[in-house]
């Protein structure tokens, strides 16, 4: 049985603007992730204040929370084979400057206050995050065919 995990991945503001939402969802349908669950929402700052918790006391916590709020985000869950490192590898570096020209934040960002994508961290955080977003029939079940041709 291959050891599945779950991971949140949000286009922030910045990437539905920008139109970016079909390529970034792109980029892990073709990696062979599955999609289990995926939402177009408005995040209240009550959401944004909770999901960023870890960086209340940073000096860009008030400009993290206003931008995360600005406009629509898609939020999804992926899963995967190891996918909270695999997605993340995926992303790049926080800074899109100093990510990897392949990634996600390397490919369509320049600064760090609008880094396109988020996901999480590690599978405490992945766990905490998705039960943040979605309720629990709004993450399907199902089979992907493809599967046995990305898994061995
Ligand atoms: P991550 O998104 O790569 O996990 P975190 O350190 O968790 O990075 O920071 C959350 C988000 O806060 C980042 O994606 C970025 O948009 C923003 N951020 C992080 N550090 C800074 C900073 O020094 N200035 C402005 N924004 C920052
Ligand atoms: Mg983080």
């Amino acid at each position: 049985m291959l050891q599945m995990e779950r991971t949140l991945v949000l286009v922030k503001p910045d990437g539905v603007q920008r139109q970016l939402t079909g390529r970034v969802i792109g980029v892990f349908e073709r990696r062979g992730l599955k999609i289990v669950g995926l939402k177009l929402i408005r995040i209240t700052p009550d959401l944004a204040g909770r999901h960023y918790a870890e960086h209340r006391d940073k000096p860009f916590f008030q400009g993290l929370v206003d931008f995360i709020t600005s406009g629509p985000v898609v939020a999804m869950v992926i899963e995967g084979k190891n996918c909270i490192a695999v997605v993340r590898e995926m992303m790049g570096a926080t800074d899109p400057q100093k990510a990897a020209s392949a990634t996600i934040r390397g490919r369509y960002g320049i600064d760090i206050g609008r880094n396109v994508v988020h996901s999480s961290d590690s599978l405490e955080s992945s766990n905490r995050e998705i039960a943040l977003f979605f309720k629990q029939e709004e993450l399907l079940d199902y089979t992907l065919d493809i599967q046995k041709w990305v898994y061995e």
